[in-house]
C-alpha cells in the first residue's frame, strides 16, 4: 500500500536536530498510523546487537527486549558476536522478512553503505542505537540514539586534571605518566572516547599518553594487554584509562597480579557506570567511571513506533549521563539499574 509523506512538526523533545521526512510506502503496510493502514497491525522490528561482549551490552539487550516486549513490538533479535559480517547479513535478513523498521548498533563506523542503500532501496527505515556509521548519504538512516562519545572521553579528562590540580593527586610533581586501554579498533565509542580524552589532557603538558592499544571492550582482553603494559612500563605507570569497565576490571586483575594497588598506585578512570565498576569502587580499586547508559530500549521502541506511524523523528536522541566517582560509588550502588 503507498503511503502518503507524512509532516508531522513535533517538539524536540533532547536536542536540536532537523527533523525528518519519512516516506513510508512498504507492499506491506506496516501498522500505526497509516492513512487507511491497519493501525491494530503489530509492528515487526529486525534489530542487529553487537555481541555480548560486556556488561553494557548484556544491559542493552535486555533493555532492547523488554522495551519491545512492553511496547507489543515483534522483536526479531540477532546477536553478531561482534562481527561486521554477522550484522550485514543479519540486515539482509531482516530486509528479505521485509520487516517495518531495522535498527542496530554498529560494531564498527565505516562498511555499512552497501546494505543501508539496499534497506533504502527496499523501503525499510534505519534506526541506529548506541553506535555511530561513516555513511556518504545521510539519509541511510534517520536517527542516532545512544550517548556522546566524545564528551564522555572529555569526562574522563575534566575528572584526572581536577584530580592532580586541586583532589588526592594535588602535590604529583613532574609528568603523570597514562596507559590507554581502547575499545573496539574502528569502533564510534573508541574513536571518540580517545579524541575528547585527548582533547582535555592535551592542554596540561604534565599529562603523557605512554602506551596506547585497544582491548576491545572486553575483561579479558584488558587484562591481557595490561599485563603488557605492565610489563613494558611497570612503576612508570601513574593513571589508566580505559574505554569500558570491562577492560578496566580485567586490568585491575592484572595490577594486582603484579604485586600493585589498583585505584593508589595507578589511578584508574574508565566508562560506562556497570554494577561492576561500583563494586570495584566500593573495593577503592576503581576511581572513578563515567556514565554510559545502556538503557536505549524504551527510547527506541517510542522512535519505532512514530516511524512505523509515517510520523518524524529527531535526528540525534542524546541519552544525559552523569559521572560517578568512588566517594559516592557506595551511596550509588543500590540507585543503579544495570
Ligand atoms: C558504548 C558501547 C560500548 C560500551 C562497551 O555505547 O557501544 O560497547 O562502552 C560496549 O562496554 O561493549
Amino acid at each position: 500500500m503507498n503511503r502518503l509523506l507524512h509532516i508531522v512538526r513535533f517538539p524536540v523533545a533532547l536536542v536540536a536536530a532537523a527533523s525528518l521526512l519519512v516516506a513510508c510506502s512498504n507492499s506491506e503496510s506496516p501498522a500505526g498510523g497509516d492513512k487507511g493502514g491497519d493501525a491494530s497491525k503489530q509492528i515487526t522490528l529486525g534489530f542487529s546487537q553487537i555481541g555480548a561482549e560486556s556488561e553494557w551490552r548484556t544491559a542493552n539487550t535486555t533493555s532492547v527486549q523488554s522495551a519491545a516486549k512492553e511496547a507489543g513490538i515483534n522483536l526479531r533479535f540477532s546477536d553478531a558476536q561482534q562481527k561486521q559480517e554477522n550484522q550485514i547479513k543479519a540486515l539482509r535478513s531482516f530486509i528479505a522478512q521485509r520487516v517495518d523498521v531495522i535498527a542496530f548498533s554498529p560494531v564498527v563506523e565505516t562498511g555499512w553503505e552497501t546494505v543501508l542503500r539496499e534497506a533504502k532501496a527496499a523501503q525499510i527505515p534505519v534506526i541506529l542505537t548506541d553506535r555511530a556509521v561513516q555513511v556518504s548519504d545521510e539519509s541511510l538512516y534517520l536517527s542516532l540514539i545512544g550517548s556522546d562519545f566524545v564528551e564522555e572521553g572529555r569526562k574522563a579528562g575534566r575528572w584526572l586534571t581536577e584530580y592532580y590540580a586541586t583532589g588526592a593527586g594535588k602535590d604529583v610533581k613532574g609528568e603523570i605518566k597514562i596507559v590507554e586501554l581502547q575499545g573496539t579498533v574502528g569502533s564510534a565509542p573508541a574513536n571518540d572516547r580517545k579524541k575528547g580524552f585527548a582533547e582535555i589532557i592535551g592542554a596540561d603538558e604534565r599529562f603523557k599518553v605512554i602506551r596506547s592499544q585497544t582491548g576491545d571492550f572486553t575483561r579479558a582482553k584488558g587484562k591481557e594487554v595490561m599485563e603488557a603494559f605492565l610489563k613494558a612500563e611497570g612503576r612508570n605507570i601513574n593513571v589508566l584509562y580505559a574505554h569500558n569497565d570491562d577492560m578496566a576490571i580485567g586490568a585491575i586483575q592484572a595490577i594486582e597480579e603484579a604485586g600493585l594497588a589498583p585505584g593508589k598506585d595507578i589511578i584508574i578512570i574508565s566508562i560506562d557506570g556497570v554494577k561492576g565498576a561500583f563494586e570495584a569502587m566500593i573495593a577503592g580499586k576503581l576511581n572513578v567511571t563515567v556514565e554510559c547508559s545502556p538503557l536505549l530500549g524504551p527510547q527506541l521502541m517510542e522512535a519505532v513506533k512514530k516511524v512505523a506511524a509515517g510520523e518524524t523523528i529527531e535526528r540525534r536522541i542524546v541519552t544525559e549521563e552523569s559521572v560517578f566517582p568512588m566517594e559516592t560509588a557506595a551511596e550509588v550502588l543500590p540507585t543503579r539499574k544495570y
